[in-house]
């Protein structure tokens, strides 16, 4: 551990979290982070964390027959309220390959074509109120639509549910809960942990309250569909219905719960982010825009609702989704561990079981890989070419191996639709005075971002 740099003053027992803002840990380990180098090391309050960020490094780490994902920090923290679902699953957690084999075909090509009317219909919903704000001269608060448009999407793709988001002022109280649970799970990393129940008493108790609410929710979701007609084959069904092919064995309905939770809240907030960040950076670079634009016109051309193949051949926009991602990978870091005495980088000797955990943003900014212009928005960085003469590994906002993100595609396929409808439609002003501020709550989002829109003309 001593050849890994840590911060140069170390307060007995508090360690080096004097000077931390507790609202943005993440940032503040960028900042660190860039000071020390590709691998480093901060203690707060009696934790050791080593973090990794260098292209080669990381790379290594993502060797699965040396490692292998790590249930720690803000992805332990979430198991009162996941438990045993994908995302939080231990690796050794039958549930994991069940859970995974039966959602699965869930994420095929087919099983996303069939959401794609669904996407289509739900982006209705958002584009009806940005042509409302609109007419009305009102700008539109991004983070908080793309949670609506992400959330609606996600629930009625999978589950066949509708939870208004649309018709409402205020976010659903789903949103409100799942964002005071993932608050609370951040903070349970950088409060002291024997003083945590005294510090967090209050906050303990309302988070009882969120997870009720959640769970309630949830329950309400899956008895609808039990006690009502079926679903058209979405994840619901078949994690009622499918028995493993092979083992014949079915997901009980506790599991099922902790799936549903999963899925509604992995399922809506990182996109949401994405989309976000991505609307920013197309409003900051009209020239982008522009392009990104033109590329909508000639691939979809005035086909009013664009068919699923439509989609993944707006190359540009992807690219431009991509590099939002870089730069602000939504789900900022996942840790790894050691699956047997290793020795990192021929330097750094782990034990069976010893993690690091990988800071995304840092790696998709390592200038070894990157060049030296690391923080320019530029989505010409993910143009094939450039893709292929890139070491693998180096680009990771969907995690890595076996346990990475189940839902990329559906993911990517939203959130390129999505663009697509809205470039199509509006053009995008920002307001001269935002200055980007990224807000953590285990994942990222661009804090206060609000865009006004002009219709384009002739209207598409
Ligand atoms: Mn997703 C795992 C990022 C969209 C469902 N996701 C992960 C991981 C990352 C990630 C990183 C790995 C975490 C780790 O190693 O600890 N996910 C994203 C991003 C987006 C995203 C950046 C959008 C952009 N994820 C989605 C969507 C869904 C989803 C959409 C569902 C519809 N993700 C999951 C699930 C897992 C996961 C489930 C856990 C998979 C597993 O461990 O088997």
């Amino acid at each position: 551990l001593h050849r890994i740099p840590r911060p140069p003053h170390r307060v007995p027992l508090v360690g080096d979290v004097v000077g931390v803002n507790l609202r943005t840990p993440l940032q503040d380990s960028l900042r660190v982070g860039r000071q020390l180098g590709p691998i480093f090391r901060r203690k707060g309050f009696g934790k050791e964390i080593v973090f990794v960020w260098g292209a080669r490094l990381s790379g290594e780490m993502a060797d699965e027959s040396r490692f292998a994902k790590h249930v720690g920090l803000g992805v332990a923290n979430l198991r009162p309220v996941a438990g045993d679902g994908l995302f939080t699953a231990y690796n050794h957690e039958p549930n994991w390959q069940l859970a995974h084999d039966v959602l699965a075909p869930g994420f095929s090509r087919d099983a996303m074509e069939s959401y794609h009317a669904m996407m289509l219909e739900v982006t209705g919903r958002l584009t009806d109120r940005w042509d409302g704000e609109r007419a009305a001269g009102r700008a539109v608060d991004v983070p908080g639509d793309m949670t609506k448009l992400t959330l609606e999407t996600i629930a009625r793709t999978g589950f066949g549910h509708d939870f208004g988001s649309f018709e409402r002022t205020r976010p659903h109280p789903f949103v409100t809960a799942m964002v005071g649970a993932l608050m609370y799970a951040q903070r349970l990393n950088v409060v002291p942990v024997p003083l945590a129940p005294v510090l967090m008493r209050s906050a303990t108790r309302r988070n009882d309250t969120d997870v009720a609410y959640l769970n309630r929710t949830v329950d309400d979701v899956v008895e609808a569909r039990i006690n009502g007609p079926a679903g058209e084959g979405d994840l619901l069904d078949r994690m009622l219905d499918t028995a493993h092919p092979e083992t014949g064995e079915r997901l009980t309905p506790e599991n099922i719960r902790r799936q549903v939770i999963t899925f509604l809240i992995a399922g809506h907030e990182t996109t949401s982010g994405a989309l976000s960040f991505a609307l920013h950076y197309l409003a900051q670079h009209p020239d982008i825009a522009a392009r990104a634009r033109a590329e909508v016109d000639r691939v979809w051309g005035d086909t009013p609702q664009p068919a699923y193949d439509q989609v993944a051949r707006l190359r540009y926009v992807r690219r431009v989704l991509d590099e939002s991602l870089r730069l602000w990978p939504t789900a900022p870091a996942y840790a790894r561990e050691a699956k047997e005495d290793t020795v990192l980088g021929g330097v750094h000797p782990m034990r069976r079981g010893a993690w690091a955990l990988v800071l995304i943003p840092l790696l998709h900014r390592d200038p070894e890989v990157w060049g030296a212009d690391t923080e320019g928005f530029d989505p010409d960085r993910f143009e094939p070419g450039a893709v292929r003469a890139r070491a693998a590994h180096t680009f990771k906002p969907f995690g890595t191996g076996a346990r990475a993100c189940i839902g990329r595609q559906f993911a990517l396929h939203e959130a390129t639709l999505v663009l697509g409808l809205l470039l199509r439609r509006y053009e995008l002003r920002p307001d001269p005075a935002y200055r980007l501020r990224v807000a953590e709550r285990l994942t990222l989002m661009p804090e206060g971002l609000t865009l006004h829109l002009d219709r384009r003309s002739p209207a598409a």
